[in-house]
């Protein structure tokens, strides 16, 4: 059979069962239709950081450092910020919806020249600015405290050298400039997420002179007033690392009261906490205290925060807290994994399907008549069509609208980066 009438097939057959879905759904009170318009509207910060094993361009050779480890060795990765582009680009090709490209500091275009990350400037990523301003993306930005020489003992702007976090909170300071330069050209703000790798490997005899250090260096790096029309700030707490498992200056408490009391964004990373805590609980919390927050979901397995997103227990927790707290105008989603032992351009796929996935789940549960049971005490009831509501016709709505976005619905977007795979990513060695 050609090609063609095979599409027109499954066309056809996306359409029919999407038609049956969408009755079962309204059958429950779900207005599928108006769950895809606001679902189109939700774009995902997916991070640069997955098609290069956190590599970046500036500092070729240098150690990833602060706690950080990529493993796997799988070919193809990106080695020039050309090739990331196109692969990201590719990754964009797959998934569905208009998203947003999350740069880290460290991506810098150097133009052969050397720019020390406390002199950076948006001239050193202007070409990611003019490609992102071409296909009508956003941009988020993150200061980079990792992978160089002055991330001396494993600290930054922590350490008891004067010299040390001057430099860095310098870093700190440039990289917000980069952001509202960046949200300024492209007209949507950008997101610049402060995360520092500083901590110890054992029991320290001091926990209140690195988190003063960093209260200070902070507010340093926070006091040029920058228009939140351009850039808005976050910060990133963490409870351990490699080689800072017994203490960690940038705690949640830490940082929870530092971004309500200087009216900045929190991050919380779902691979941040204690292994069985989650942070979809946390997520109507901080939304008491602060407008805004963003979050780095992503997946912990045991001692490693970041492997490639899947549709969870915990990813569905988070995403029907957004959705059914009505929080999707002040939660900014990224995602932060990275895995070099699968093909890179599927992992990125794979996580970022899910993460869309799972908006779209929350955003078709029968979430009005879930709160009336609540609402009546009918707890009973509850429970039952919770537990019901994970069997309706989900993946048929899923495929309708991938078809929707013109990317490929179910499993079949694997033969295209397969495809890519071939005639691109093999042939980098
Ligand atoms: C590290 C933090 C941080 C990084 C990225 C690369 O534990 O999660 O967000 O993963 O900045
Ligand atoms: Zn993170």
């Amino acid at each position: 059979m050609p090609n063609r009438t095979l599409k027109t097939i499954k066309f056809r057959n996306i359409d029919r069962a999407y038609q049956l879905a969408k009755e079962r759904y309204a059958s429950l009170g779900v207005d599928t239709e108006k769950a895809l318009k606001q679902l189109a509207r939700i774009s995902i910060s997916i991070h640069c950081w997955q098609g290069d094993d956190v590599g970046g361009f500036e500092n070729a050779g240098q150690a990833l450092g602060g706690g950080l480890a990529v493993t796997g060795n799988y070919p193809g990765k990106a080695r020039t910020p050309y090739e990331l582009r196109a692969d990201f680009e590719q990754v964009m090709s797959l998934v569905p919806g208009r998203h947003r490209f999350n740069l880290h500091a460290s991506y810098a275009e150097m133009d052969g020249k050397k720019v020390e990350r406390d002199e950076l400037t948006a001239g050193q990523f202007k070409n990611w600015i003019a490609w992102a301003k071409s296909l009508g993306i956003g941009l988020d930005f993150n200061q980079t405290y990792f992978a160089h020489p002055k991330v001396v003992g494993g600290v930054t702007l922590t350490s008891r050298d004067a010299g040390t976090r001057q430099f860095w909170i310098e870093h700190g300071i440039r990289c917000r400039e980069i952001g509202a330069a960046i949200g300024k050209t492209l007209g949507k703000t950008c997101l610049t997420n402060l995360w520092i790798p500083d901590g110890t490997k054992d029991t320290p005899a001091d926990r209140r002179g690195p988190r003063e250090r960093l209260l200070e260096s902070l507010d340093a790096i926070f006091k040029k007033r920058i228009d939140r029309k351009y850039n808005v700030d976050s910060v990133e707490p963490k409870l351990f690392g490699i080689g800072a498992e017994s203490y960690t200056p940038g705690s949640h408490e830490f940082y929870l009261g530092y971004a309500v009391s200087r009216k900045i964004l929190l991050t919380l990373d779902a691979g941040h906490y204690h292994p069985t805590e989650g942070i979809a609980d946390k997520i109507s919390s901080v939304l008491c205290y602060l407008p805004e927050m963003a979050l780095h979901v992503s997946r912990g397995v045991r001692w490693d925060s970041d492997h490639v997103v899947t549709l969870t227990d915990e990813l569905q927790a988070i995403a029907q807290e957004i959705v059914w707290g009505g929080y999707i105008d002040r939660v900014r989603i990224g995602l932060d994994y990275f895995d070099a032992s699968i093909n890179r351009v599927a992992a990125w796929v794979i996580g970022a399907r899910n993460m869309v996935r799972a908006l779209l789940l929350a955003l078709v549960a029968p979430i009005e008549q879930l709160k009336q049971f609540e609402a009546e005490g009918d707890f009973t009831s509850r429970l039952a069509l919770m537990e019901d509501a994970k069997t309706l016709p989900f993946g048929a709505v899923w495929d309708y609208y991938c078809g929707q976005k013109g990317v490929p619905a179910g499993e079949t977007w694997l033969a295209e980066a397969k495809r890519y795979e071939e005639t691109v990513l093999s042939w980098r060695v």
